[in-house]
């Protein structure tokens, strides 16, 4: 597996350097809107802490990060009134991954409403 690139798009957003509207942040994790929404209300979980994806998180980190993605999924389900929740984590491109650090998807779901493409 490819190690991590410290220069991806979601350590610039860590660092600061790029830009995001945060709607969670503490010393282990950071919740931000997707900038391309396959539902609206739909976040990104990330933990602070460098990972590629599922292969290499490091299992204490991978533990926390889905503790922030289930309070995120029920924050996100009250404030979009949402009646399900759809949570996507892909792992390397084979898999769909297209940004190389660890991130859960936080799809609100409304009945009847497929997800964007
Ligand atoms: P994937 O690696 O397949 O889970 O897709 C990456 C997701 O990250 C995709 O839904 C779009 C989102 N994304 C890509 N670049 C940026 C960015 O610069 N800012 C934000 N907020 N989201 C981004």
């Amino acid at each position: 597996m490819p190690a991590y690139d410290p220069n991806n798009v979601f350590a610039k957003i860590l660092s600061g350097e790029v830009p995001s509207y945060k709607v969670y942040e503490d010393d282990r994790a950071l919740a931000f809107m997707d900038v391309m929404p396959r539902a609206d209300g739909h976040v990104l979980v990330v933990p602070k802490n460098p990972a590629r994806n599922i292969f290499d998180v490091a299992p204490e980190d991978l533990g926390y990060v889905m503790g922030v993605v289930q309070m995120v999924s029920r924050a996100v389900r009250s404030a979009m009134n949402a009646d399900g929740l759809t949570i996507q984590q892909f792992n390397e491109e084979a898999g769909g991954q297209v940004v190389f650090h660890l991130h859960f998807h936080v799809l609100p779901r409304h009945a009847g409403q497929p997800l964007r493409p």
